[in-house]
């Protein structure tokens, strides 16, 4: 029997990769997208894997609860990947209670369409390193107490907490992945790597002179998108339901990051980078570096590309873009 996946998200960087590794394993994958009047739903990275006529996209928004109904009635899916939401921790400051309602309570609608109607469904829930915000432990495990530090942040708590507690009160296999950084070159232009990597691709073809950027001293445990994807996929492989840590076990400074960008294009970093306060963030995450024994215990699961090995992939993939 072909299984059937349901990905809500489907337009961003995680939706796009796990698209792939799902219709590579024979899977039939239905993604959710939101209604646009701006023509065609933004299919451009299912296009960049030529996957677009692969994926059967379906109208639906996390904030509607009775379209989730039907949409889980119509397609009686195997697995729901949950990646769907306001992502951007930045403009979750600005916009703090649409965060809320998709990121948070988007799930609930998601497990309730579920609990509905399709119990029998297996639920992946996008949680986030942010959980762990101001960390309260040096290195970060499925154990390590969670402090966020944005609203972005405290809404994926809530999403984390949720599915937990659907898994506990009506058996739901419900699994939550919590995911550090991670980029590829199909990452949003807003998030640091991909500014990071555009503006030296834009810098390198004379298009720009420099490179605004915030608080550079943060450090990210950074992995590629196409790795964690199959971590995702693993996570509803197994028997029971369980919550994990996906990350590489390394963390740079966004400057490290900056300069490998750099340095890979031939340009010298000091001649064009800006400190740009408009960047900082009213509250910062300093240090994120995730400890995934777990998922590679339970999971067999082990990141496959270095944090260098990506930037300069993403830097070569603008500069075509570009070109
Ligand atoms: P993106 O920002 O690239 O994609 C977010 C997706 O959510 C887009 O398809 C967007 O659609 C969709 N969306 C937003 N609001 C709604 C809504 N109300 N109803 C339906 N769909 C909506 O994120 P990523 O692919 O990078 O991340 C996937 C998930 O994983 C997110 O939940 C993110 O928070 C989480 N995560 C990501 C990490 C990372 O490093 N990438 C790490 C940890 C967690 P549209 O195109 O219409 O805006
Ligand atoms: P993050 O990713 O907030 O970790 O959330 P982002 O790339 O936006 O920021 C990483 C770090 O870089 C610093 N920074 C800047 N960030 C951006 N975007 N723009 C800048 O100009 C800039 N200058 C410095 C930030 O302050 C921060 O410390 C991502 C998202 O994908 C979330 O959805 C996900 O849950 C987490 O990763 C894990």
């Amino acid at each position: 029997m072909t299984k059937r996946a349901l990905i809500t998200g489907i337009t961003g960087q995680d939706g796009a990769y796990l698209a792939q590794l799902l219709l590579s394993k024979g899977y039939e994958v239905f993604g959710m997208a939101r209604r646009s009047s701006s023509s065609d739903i933004n299919t451009s990275r299912l296009k960049w894997l030529k996957i677009d006529r692969d994926v059967r996209i379906v109208d639906g928004n996390l904030l509607d609860l009775s379209g989730l109904i039907r949409l889980v009635q119509d397609i009686k899916p195997d697995e729901v990947y949950n990646l769907a939401a306001q992502s951007f921790v930045a403009s979750s400051w600005q916009q703090p209670i649409l965060t809320s309602q998709v990121t948070a309570l988007g799930v609930t609608n998601v497990l309730e369409a579920l609990r509905l109607v399709r119990p029998e469904a297996r639920f992946y829930q996008a949680s986030s390193s942010e959980m762990y915000g101001l960390v309260q432990n040096p290195i970060q495990s499925e154990t390590t107490p969670f402090y966020p530090r944005s609203p972005y942040a405290v809404a994926k708590l809530y999403g984390h907490w949720i599915t937990v507690n659907y898994r506990e009160s009506f058996g739901l296999h419900a699994s939550s992945g919590i995911l550090f950084n991670h980029e590829s070159p199909l990452r949003g232009i807003e998030f640091v790597t991909r500014k990071v990597t555009n503006g030296v691709a834009r810098i390198k073809l004379g298009l720009e002179r420099e490179l605004r950027l915030g608080n550079i001293t943060a450090q990210r445990d950074w992995g590629h998108a196409k790795d964690y994807v199959q971590a995702m996929w693993l996570m509803l492989q197994q028997d029971k339901p369980d919550d994990y840590v996906v990350a590489t076990g390394r963390t740079s400074t966004v400057r490290t990051m900056c300069e490998i960008a750099f340095s890979h294009a031939g340009l010298n970093i000091d001649e064009h980078l800006v400190i740009d306060p408009a960047f900082f963030r009213p509250a910062e995450v300093e240090l994120l570096l995730g400890d995934p024994s777990k998922a590679k215990a339970k999971l067999g699961w082990e990141p496959t590309t270095s944090m260098e090995d990506m930037i300069r992939e993403m830097v070569d993939a603008d500069l075509e873009r570009l070109k």
